[in-house]
């Protein structure tokens, strides 16, 4: 596999020359300054590359391998506005994108929000940080903080309690940084938007069942794809993180049977699927052999990550928290070890695409990380132990 890395730009308090020492050869990374909607042009595109690939003029050693993400607008998700035109977008994005030479193309499509936990920094025996997601404070904020109307219809009487009561302990500073925490703590996710923000972009869903938000994506990745093909792009579809609905949205993207759905509506090598094995691993049931023998084919990039169930769960929406990346409710051996059997069938039928991308996902914040201004969940030490842990598997199971 591809040992790669996500790196946000020149912003990441992590430098290029520091990510060659961890080991990494590829990079994972995004215009995140350009309005979701708009046209990544040649020129941005290159200008990223060029940061990547000879920052100061001399060869790094790495390569921008995976767009992570080209992200898709609400409009395209809730097909209200401007459709047309944010669809022409995406396409010009995508040739452009293919002009520079990068095929492999991650998005998502949860409605409003994006990756979400509720705590950034929780404190581990050891000392370190994990990022955890808390259900009851999940309920907390959605029911007394966004106040968003039906919500305590979403939930059992017995978690409701428990969050009113979760809410009352809050003081107001507490309120404000679970907020904070779910709305606009994580990098790569939402904007910054403000509470109000989304309010508004909510709206757009009221009553939107499964059903249309699938047919949504369906549509998308019914004009997206032929293109993508003819280009020899990618693109792979990021499950939904938590694997579960929030505030009342639908999700589709959360277990296998949904890849296989989408997958299948839209068959081309060009449709694809980002193996997350921490977003889809919290679901109980999730086999990631199960889904790689299925779908193993049309996985062309993959987040290796680890989560331990925790706290309250209600129906099948559980709490979690990010656990080590070899240590978890997913068995990341059995998946390193189907993932090679992968690239190994690519080999035997002449696949170009053989070498499969994946990047350590998160990590605990460890070490000097508790000091350092790095994005939440993106710490330089705990992905470092991380991608050592996962190599060390790697070569192991070859
Ligand atoms: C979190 C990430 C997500 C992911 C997007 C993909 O760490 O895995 O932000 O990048 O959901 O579109």
């Amino acid at each position: 596999m591809k040992q790669t890395w996500r790196w946000f730009g020149p912003s990441d308090a992590i430098s290029i020359g520091e990510i060659r020492q961890t080991g990494a050869t590829g990079i994972v990374s995004a215009l995140h300054h350009v309005p979701t909607g708009e046209v990544w042009s040649v020129d941005a595109i290159k200008e990223r590359q060029q940061l990547i690939e000879r920052p100061q003029g001399v060869p790094s050693g790495l390569t921008w391998d995976v767009v992570e993400s080209l992200p898709v607008s609400e409009v395209l998700k809730s097909q209200t506005g401007p459709v047309g035109q944010h669809l022409a977008s995406y396409k010009e994005s995508l040739r452009n994108l293919a002009k520079c030479g990068i095929h492999t193309v991650c998005y998502n499509f949860m409605p409003v929000l994006d990756w979400t936990r509720t705590d950034l920094s929780y404190p581990l025996q050891h000392g370190g940080h994990a990022m955890r997601f808390d259900l009851v404070d999940f309920v907390a904020f959605d029911c007394f903080i966004l106040s968003r109307r039906g919500a305590e219809q979403d939930y059992s009487p017995e978690i409701l309690e428990t969050a009113k009561a979760r809410f009352s302990d809050l003081n107001d500073a507490g309120r404000q940084a679970l907020s904070n925490n779910i709305v606009a703590g994580l990098p790569g996710a939402n904007d910054n938007w403000s509470l109000e923000d989304v309010r508004q972009n909510l709206a757009a869903y009221e009553g939107m069942t499964p059903e249309t938000l699938r047919s949504n994506l369906i549509d998308f990745l019914s004009e997206v794809v032929p293109l993508a093909e003819e280009l020899g792009i990618r693109v792979c579809c990021h499950p939904d993180d938590p694997p579960f609905p929030l505030l009342g949205l639908p999700r589709v993207m959360s277990s296998q049977a949904n890849y296989a759905t989408v997958l299948d509506a839209v068959d081309s090598p060009a449709n694809g699927a980002t193996l997350c094995t921490g977003s889809l691993g919290v679901a109980i049931g999730f086999d990631p052999v199960s889904f790689i023998t299925q779908l193993g084919h049309k996985v062309h990039f993959v987040h290796l990550r680890n989560t331990v169930r925790d706290g309250s769960s209600d129906g099948n929406r559980h709490g979690f928290v990010e656990a080590e990346h070899l240590v978890g409710d997913t068995d990341m051996v059995a998946t390193i070890r189907a993932l090679l059997a992968e690239e190994q069938r690519r080999r035997e039928t002449g696949r170009t695409d053989h070498e499969i991308p994946m990047r350590p996902d998160h990590g605990h914040a460890l070490l000097s990380d508790l000091a350092g201004t790095t994005q939440p969940g993106y710490p330089l030490i705990g992905r470092l132990r991380g991608l050592a842990e996962l190599r060390g598997v790697m070569l192991g199971c070859s």
